[in-house]
């Protein structure tokens, strides 16, 4: 059976990336004038008086519902849209914005200039509409004080779809959010139909000031980006947050705002014109021609641009799972700490032998984010030359993800990804590197992101005895039926499973099986993945399976579990219980998901 697999191609065919999203603020980082050494400074003055995380709009909640994504049943089927609209006119349902909209179907200012206009219409502002702020929209995430949503800098009320629409519950997803990232994955709503429709529903602008946060100015967290709401966070300061598992599931290459966050401290603030990437050759060993050497962005663009597609995981994704068999030190992550994006940008390699560097087995590149601890120490983090160097090691500095510049959430405007490797070691925000004798001596290399017996406990643990993580062991898990969701089987009697599979170190994963009676049958999964060779296949398996059940169980509980394998034949442990450490991390046993079946 060929693993090329058809599915997945014409979405990611499809996925052509572009919109702007204001939920990111990708676009005004530049605006922010300031370089690597007054970002230290300013964080020195401002570190000790952070305030404590405010009261935040608690619109995550929403969006634990799974199922597919807003844009999905939303503007899926232009047919079914159509009759929609015609009903919630039929039935004239009257909101507070109902005039607005009258007005609207009058309008002619926004669609006299040429055949491609409407697809201007969501980022031009409507001068006659009022301006609202991102927290008035993410309040409005209910029926009751209605349904609003950006798409652009456009603020659409959708109240009026909800109560016509079959999936209704699937677009609370969406609710007090911006839209753009689901349209950015289906591109066919793209269209003048759907667009010309939307319009109908605006009802205003969306502040500019929004896309900076105003409060705790002088605090380290005064710049920190906005984030889209469904990425649910495990801490809000550092933000660190992952998105629900039916999204992650859906695409292939996770859209770029749907990407998991993981950040230890304050989001730097970088303008790309004063960016500048140091390269030491710290060590004679390297045998290097020249030991120092200083890459603007602008540098590092001109060299050979390569591509990779690798999926990055925390150290600590599944953690949670891992928790339930005894406490542990560590973010509760649930299984969204996972995404697989197109990664592209220079390759060390190409920086490193240009500057005349030796292979050699006991060397260490050492890299170093803009983002610095209260003691002014960046984070940081190493990997070994041998990688760095290996054509088929992909390691890239990388400044676009998934074809669109890199966020800063996700690195902006440089990031190394180590494809293969514990996402730790994928350095954000990338401004040094160091080729040395040694290992990085930062906490993230020396002191976290270790594994340990689990017989080990705080007052034992010694960090010097054990490796830093690198390589990540295989991992699987189910991202549909969430736990406890009733499902239906199928009329033939069975339920369809979804979820993601992943091994480090390139190596590809050649089968998940799943069992819905605690091992006694096992189903194999058909598996979406890139046709990459074993050792180099950095991106993650999507899989789907159907699994036989007794009909006989139905409005019964039932268990599901998955396991993969990977191209070594490693495979998932079975329980948490003999791999438990006490930071969780590597927390890779068998997912178990409880459902009801209807
Ligand atoms: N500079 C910097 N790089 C960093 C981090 C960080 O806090 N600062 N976090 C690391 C960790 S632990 C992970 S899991 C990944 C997360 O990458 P993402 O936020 O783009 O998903 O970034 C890594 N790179
Ligand atoms: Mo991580």
């Amino acid at each position: 059976m060929s693993f090329l697999i058809k599915a997945t191609y014409s979405l990611r065919n499809s996925y052509k990336p572009g919109l702007r999203c204001l939920s990111t603020g990708q676009y005004n980082h530049t605006l922010l004038s300031n370089n690597n050494q007054q970002h230290k400074q300013q964080y020195r003055y401002a570190s000790g008086n952070a305030k404590g995380a405010k009261n935040q709009t608690a619109v995550y909640t929403l969006f634990t519902l799974g199922g597919i994504t807003l844009g999905y049943l939303f503007f899926d089927n232009l047919e079914n849209l159509k009759k929609v609209a015609a009903q919630a006119n039929k039935n004239n349902v009257k909101t507070a914005t109902t005039q607005i909209k009258e007005q609207n179907s009058n309008k002619n200012d926004v669609s006299d200039d040429g055949d491609d206009a409407y697809k201007k219409w969501h980022s031009t502002e409507r001068k006659d509409l009022p301006t609202f702020k991102l927290e008035d929209v993410q309040k409005h995430n209910t029926l009751e004080k209605g349904i609003w949503v950006t798409y652009g800098i456009g603020v659409y009320d959708i109240t009026d779809f909800i109560p016509k629409h079959p999936g209704s519950d699937k677009i609370m997803l969406g609710a007090g959010s911006a839209i753009d990232p689901f349209w950015a994955i289906y591109q066919q709503h793209n269209n003048k139909e759907i667009l010309s429709l939307l319009e109908t529903y605006r009802i205003g602008n969306i502040s500019p000031e929004d896309e900076v946060s105003t409060d705790d100015m002088g605090s380290p967290w005064a710049m920190e980006p906005k984030r889209h709401p469904l990425l649910k966070p495990a801490s809000e300061r550092p933000f660190n947050a992952e998105p629900p598992l039916t999204i992650l599931a859906e695409n292939f290459y996770t859209p770029n705002e749907f990407f998991y966050v993981r950040n230890h401290l304050p989001v730097p603030v970088i303008d790309v014109k004063t960016y500048e990437l140091e390269v030491e050759i710290e060590t004679d060993k390297a045998g290097a021609k020249s030991t120092q050497k200083a890459l603007s962005f602008e540098d590092i663009k001109a060299l050979p641009k390569h591509s990779v597609t690798a999926a990055i995981m925390c150290g600590g994704n599944r953690r949670s799972e891992m928790t339930e068999v005894k406490s542990v030190k560590g973010l509760s992550w649930g299984a969204g700490a996972v995404g697989n994006a197109k990664w592209s940008g220079a390759r060390l390699r190409d920086v490193l032998l240009a500057m005349g560097v030796q292979p050699n087995e006991n060397l260490h590149v050492i890299l170093e984010g803009a983002d610095l601890d209260p003691t002014s120490n960046p984070y940081g983090a190493s990997i070994p030359l041998s990688k760095a160097l290996d054509e088929r090691g992909d390691v890239i500095l990388a400044y676009e993800m998934n074809d669109k510049p890199l966020n800063r959430d996700h690195g902006f405007p440089i990031r190394v990804i180590v494809p293969g490797t514990v996402g730790a070691r994928n350095v954000k925000w990338l401004t040094r590197i160091v080729v040395a004798d040694h290992e990085s001596n930062s906490h993230w290399q020396q002191n976290d992101y270790k594994g340990f017996s689990p017989s080990t406990d705080w007052d034992t643990v010694d960090f010097t005895k054990s490796p830093a993580i690198q390589a990540m062991p295989v991992t699987s898990a189910i991202c549909t039926p969430l736990p406890g969701e009733k499902v239906k089987v199928s009329a033939d009697g069975f339920v369809e499973v979804r979820g993601y599979a992943w091994s480090g170190g390139g190596r590809r994963i050649v089968r998940v099986d799943l069992t819905a009676d605690k091992g006694k049958s096992w189903h194999v999964a058909t598996l979406e993945q890139e046709n990459e060779p074993d050792g180099r296949h950095y991106g993650w398996s999507l899989w789907t399976a159907r699994i036989p059940v007794d009909t006989k169980l139905k409005g019964e509980e039932v268990e599901i579990w998955s396991k993969a394998v990977d191209s070594a034949y490693n495979v998932q442990p079975e329980t948490f219980a003999n791999i438990w450490n006490l930071r969780g991390v590597l927390s890779n046993a068998y997912h178990r998901v409880k459902i009801l079946l209807n």
